[in-house]
């Protein structure tokens, strides 16, 4: 390939062509390429002159070889069989449920213990009938809050838009919550969890969002039980279930469900099975992910960049953990990874005459330019233009669409959005909320991360796939505005110290002149008015790739995760009450000892 593209070498157009005019979500006055003399002086100037920043990352804790050594037993027959037996068990009791509330029940455990993806056409069938009857709310359960709250979370979820009106018959005539629901601890969960799905302008969801979190609070404060009740109380506070990373959520609710009174044997053993098959499967994926990493070279030559293949894998995992999408867990991982080291290219390492350089070899994506960079920066650059392409091809040879146009642009709006940060941070400049804004949540990398998802779980035709690219889906803005707002609440005090721009909190703080807890708070409040923004798309497009949808819901969620306790991604050993990553690969040992030992919970037809 290299002989073919040095062959074109002498037909170089020249640098600074009018018709090369860059467009993207930065205005192109704030991109101009650099005349050819400055490029040659960088290209010559030697190392050691420059001044670098360090972010002085520790290196990863998670050895190469530790990771290929990694195996589980989980795999082939007999695991698959018993699967299978468990799930014909489940779908039969999914059928014959007697009454709508057992059926949601059902359907909201196994959601809570990650089997839904098993179920899909039954749930929505369930569901589609329930919406049509308008069943709950017409009979028995009307004055029940909990089953109202639980129908109508698990409507909303599904993309049914049940009026938020359900909820007034809880309220009296001057419009408060009744006063005898402060004894219903469970009816008050349900209806905290259920009020997260709320659109813009849904103030009795609003409502019931703040006076139910000041319930539950009042409740955890004055009562230490460690129920299973109580259990899902705390750990709604902590994050409501519409934003959890679902991978670790399942791993968590598996272990409260079990001690719960009861709970049915059989989705406890189906959960644990299933968990440890996928973890199986997820390994698989992580070791590829991670003999294409040292493959790169990237971790070892660049010592300024965070070498965090564990991580970046998590967060594909985060995105979209079913089986079936191992080639995106794999691209996405390879997607992260290369995120990452070029964002310590720009807000760590680089000079800004290397990064203006660096951005317009991005923008071309033309390996004739690639002579002018320094050597850190071929090494990136061309690992960047390798694995692109080769994903591009993947989508070429297996879905016959030509997708490169687009994956450059995405790659060339984040550098230039990169490039922009970095000239505010030499300039001293502090924008205005807003302006950060404009530019951050393409700095953050989402769209890169949402576009070849993109392709991947949901094979557009041609047609779809420009319209979808004419300008980016507000889906994308939200989840990665969401992603934005969550990394700067956990990386800005670090990124602050060491030399970076100023984030959302810096940026509302000086336009404000507010504290920095008030900032904090404002920037919460953004997040949370995201998410509406998010349901609300739900609602309006179900034309939309469903899964795809899901795929931008979870990279907020994972945002969430993440960030939850201070900087989970580039701090590898962050100490928090339970490492996200660690977490995730713990696995159930007791579900391996019951396939051997045959134990039998019921008998299958
Ligand atoms: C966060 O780093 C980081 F690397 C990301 C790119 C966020 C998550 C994305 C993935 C999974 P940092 P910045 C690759 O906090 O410079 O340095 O945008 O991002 O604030
Ligand atoms: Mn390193
Ligand atoms: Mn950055
Ligand atoms: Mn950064
Ligand atoms: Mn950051």
């Amino acid at each position: 390939a290299l002989t073919h593209f040095a062959s074109s070498f002498c037909t170089l157009p020249t640098l600074a062509s009018p018709s090369r005019a860059l467009v993207g979500p930065v205005s192109s006055k704030n991109y101009r390429s650099l005349p050819p003399k400055v490029r040659c002086m960088v290209a010559t100037e030697a190392a050691d002159q420059i001044v670098r920043r360090s972010a002085n990352y520790q290196s990863s804790i998670w050895e190469y070889d530790f990771v290929q050594s990694l195996t589980s037993k989980y795999k082939g027959e007999p695991y698959t069989a018993r699967t299978k037996k468990l799930k014909a068990e489940i779908s039969m009791r999914l059928a014959n449920a007697s009454k709508p509330l057992d059926q949601l029940e059902l359907i909201d455990t196994l959601q809570r213990l990650g089997l839904s993806y098993h179920f899909v056409d039954e749930i929505e069938s369930i569901l589609k009938s329930l919406f049509d009857e308008n069943h709950i709310q017409n009979t028995k359960t009307a004055n029940d809050l909990y089953a109202t709250a639980l129908e109508f979370r698990l409507l909303r979820q599904h993309g049914y838009k049940v009026p938020q009106e359900v909820f007034n018959q809880f309220k009296d005539e001057q419009g408060n919550f009744r006063a005898w629901l402060h004894d219903d601890l469970k009816g008050m969960l349900y209806l905290y969890e259920a009020s997260h799905l709320l659109v813009e302008g849904e103030s009795i969801l609003d409502g019931a969002r703040d006076f139910t979190a000041k319930n539950l609070e009042n409740y955890v404060k004055k009562c230490n039980s460690s129920g299973y009740l109580s259990k899902l109380v705390s750990h709604a506070l902590e994050l409501p279930l519409a934003w959890r990373m679902l991978r670790l959520e399942a791993h968590w609710f598996i272990n409260v469900y079990e001690t719960k009174t009861d709970m049915e044997p059989v989705l406890l053993e189906l959960a644990k099975l299933d968990f440890n098959m996928v973890q199986a499967l997820h390994q698989e994926d992580l070791k590829h992910s991670a003999r294409w990493w040292k493959s790169t070279g990237l971790g070892e030559k660049l010592d300024f960049a965070r070498d965090r293949l564990m991580e970046n894998f998590f967060w594909a995992v985060g995105v979209i953990f079913e089986p079936q999408f191992s080639n995106c867990r794999r691209m996405l991982a390879k997607v992260n990874s290369l995120i990452t080291t070029i964002d310590d290219v720009y807000d760590v390492y680089g000079t800004l005459d290397e990064l203006e350089l660096f951005t317009d070899v991005v923008v071309r994506w033309d390996l004739n330019f690639m002579d002018q960079l320094p050597h850190y920066m071929k090494l990136c650059f061309l690992s960047l233009y390798n694995s692109v392409n080769e994903m591009a091809y993947d989508i070429l040879k297996d879905q016959g669409v030509d997708i490169l146009p687009y994956l450059k642009k995405t790659w060339a709006d984040l550098c230039k959005s990169y490039l922009l940060e970095a000239k505010w941070y030499y300039s001293g400049y502090t924008p205005s909320l807003q302006e950060y804004l404009d530019n951050a949540w393409v700095s953050i990398s989402a769209p890169v991360i949402l576009v070849h998802a993109y392709f991947y779980v949901s094979s557009p035709t041609p047609e779809e796939a420009s319209h979808f690219m004419e300008e980016y889906p507000d889906i994308i803005r939200w989840s990665s505005m969401i992603l934005r707002l969550a990394d700067d609440l956990g990386t800005s005090s670090y990124e602050l110290k060491r030399g970076d721009v100023s984030k959302s909190i810096q940026c509302y703080m000086y336009e404000t002149e507010v504290s920095e807890e008030k900032a904090r708070d404002h920037i919460k409040n953004l997040i949370g008015n995201t998410w509406k923004k998010i349901n609300d798309y739900r609602f309006a497009n179900p034309r939309t790739s469903q899964t795809f949808i899901g795929v931008a819901m979870n990279l907020a969620r994972m945002a969430q995760c993440m960030y939850q306790y201070g900087d989970g991604h580039g701090v590898g050993d962050l100490e928090t009450k339970d490492r996200r990553v660690d977490a995730y690969f713990k696995w159930f040992p007791e579900s391996l000892e019951k396939i051997n030992s045959n134990q039998q919970f019921f008998s299958c037809p």
